[in-house]
């Protein structure tokens, strides 16, 4: 409870947010429309723009009729809001408990819900034995907590909080100090990784709060996600808390896209608003995160005020009563209107290797197209974002990208689509999910690499052997 809101933030720099309009939803598989919609609940309007809409929900409050009529008209997906952590767990060393997690899984499990599992690693509600726990003792507990809480889930998540409120607050931008930062600062990266073997499928997040703008913490995470991504350490999401005291900082939306432009799907993990302008603070929120095509989804703290851990300050969408709040109203308003289709990147990026896709053998279509390319380099490794504009009369279905690396650049990891071979000549296949792409359509893809100092893009690309114009 350390961490409340302050309403006043710290304003840096605003960034220029670039969204991708008009950009196909490659790496989802709900295609739609992205104008303005019309759905009647948080879930499904949500779930028009690709997206989901979720909440935190409570084992103890399953039985309560009024809770769960709410939770199964408005929300696709659940995070247990205490069920799943160390302490509720792993209460006693070596000895799991999943009765209560196990509940809500099964709920949302019967009512059509997705998971959010949180969280696997964290300061807080750690089991007494494991605070007494230290060095070599305690990172291997870490690592026997995640395989077997992870495990036990697997194939249920759809995305893990592995790693929960490891960094400062203030201006260091760097880690928290705690009990798992004094086992190695590499602390992180094993979690993660323990995480993808118990689980390859879920998605794996890092999860924090007072990182809604673009200030020294936001940073100090930036700069991990953007080492683990050059490095190859699994990481797939950042979480953005939201805990607001008003309005978002003005830069939010800018934070959320630099996160994205480093490969990373986005979510906002546990919002909740105080303060008088509550209304349009969610509305902002929203629209912020349907800017962004990385943005996955939104999680609120709770359903109704009565149930938020912030006593007093009614931060929710549905009052004590579990009647609809302004807020509410504009939070659909929201996500009922202007939007950016979704592209999140698939959990596990392809491996480069020599085998073609097997949806790319009989490529037909193209001839005319226009690449446009946004690279993100740092010193040893870069980001490469690609849209493939279809710019002819007929549709493309299946499709190879061929384009020349400079020197130095090799593919580590991509995302919608395969990449071969990792340096050189590279030809990027689709895969099953977006091999079509229809006329003034597009697909977006991209990948990681690391370089030599030679941080130039492509300087020509050919779409099924046809030149493309490059934007
Ligand atoms: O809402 C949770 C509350 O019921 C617990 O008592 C509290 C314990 O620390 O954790 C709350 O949830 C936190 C979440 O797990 C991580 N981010 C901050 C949330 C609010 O404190």
């Amino acid at each position: 409870m350390s961490h409340r809101p302050t309403p006043r933030r710290v304003r840096l720099r605003a960034v220029l947010a670039l969204t991708a309009a008009g950009v196909i939803g490659a790496g989802a598989a709900i295609f739609f429309n992205g104008s303005a919609s019309a759905g009647t609940t948080l879930g499904a309007s949500a779930a028009e723009k690709g997206r989901y809409f979720g909440t935190a929900v409570a084992a103890g409050k399953l039985s309560n009729s009024t809770y769960t009529g709410i939770l199964d008209r408005e929300f696709n997906m659940i995070t247990p809001e205490n069920e799943m952590k160390w302490d509720a767990t792993e209460p006693s060393q070596g000895q799991f408990r999943y009765t209560s997690a196990d509940q809500i899984v099964a709920h949302a499990q019967a009512h059509g819900q997705r998971m959010r599992g949180h969280a696997l690693t964290w300061h807080q509600q750690q089991p007494g034995w494991a605070q007494q726990l230290s060095g070599t003792a305690l990172r291997n507990a870490m690592i026997n907590h995640i395989t077997n809480v992870a495990g036990h889930y697997k194939g249920k998540i759809y995305a893990w909080d592995v790693v929960n409120e490891a960094f400062a607050d203030g201006g260091s931008g760097g880690r928290r100090d705690s009990n798992l930062q004094r086992t190695g600062n590499d602390w992180i990266e094993v979690a993660f990784r323990t995480a993808r073997a118990a689980d390859p499928g879920a998605k794996l997040c890092y999860n924090d709060y007072n990182t809604d703008g673009i200030n020294a913490k936001s940073t100090g995470i930036y700069n991990m996600v953007r080492d683990f991504k050059s490095r190859g350490v699994p990481i797939d999401c950042v979480g953005f808390q939201s805990h607001l005291g008003g309005l978002p900082p003005s830069d939010y939306q800018a934070n959320l896209q630099r996160f994205a432009d480093l490969g990373v799907e986005v979510q906002i993990t546990e919002l909740d608003i105080s303060g008088s302008n509550q209304a349009t603070a969610y509305a902002n929120v929203v629209k912020a995160c349907l800017a962004v095509s990385r943005c996955a989804g939104i999680t609120v703290w709770g359903i109704r005020d009565s149930d938020s851990w912030r006593t007093g300050e009614n931060p929710l969408l549905f009052d004590a009563n579990g009647n609809k709040k302004a807020a509410y109203t504009s939070t659909l308003n929201a996500l009922n209107g202007p939007g950016t289709p979704i592209s999140t990147p698939p959990v596990s990026s392809p491996p480069v290797s020599s085998s073609p896709s097997p949806s790319a053998s009989v490529p037909q279509g193209g001839g005319a197209c226009r690449v446009t390319v946004t690279v993100n380099a740092w010193n040893t490794g870069l980001t490469e974002d690609l849209t493939v504009v279809n710019t002819g009369t007929a549709a493309v279905n299946g499709w190879s990208l061929a384009f020349t690396l400079p020197g130095g650049q090799t593919i580590t990891s991509g995302w919608n689509a395969t990449y071969t071979p990792a340096s050189g000549a590279v030809t990027a296949r689709n895969e099953s999910y977006n091999g079509t792409i229809a006329p003034g359509a597009s697909v977006s893809l991209g990948f990681q690499a690391t370089h030599t100092g030679n941080t130039a893009r492509p300087a020509a690309f050919t779409l099924n052997g046809a030149a493309c114009t490059v934007a």
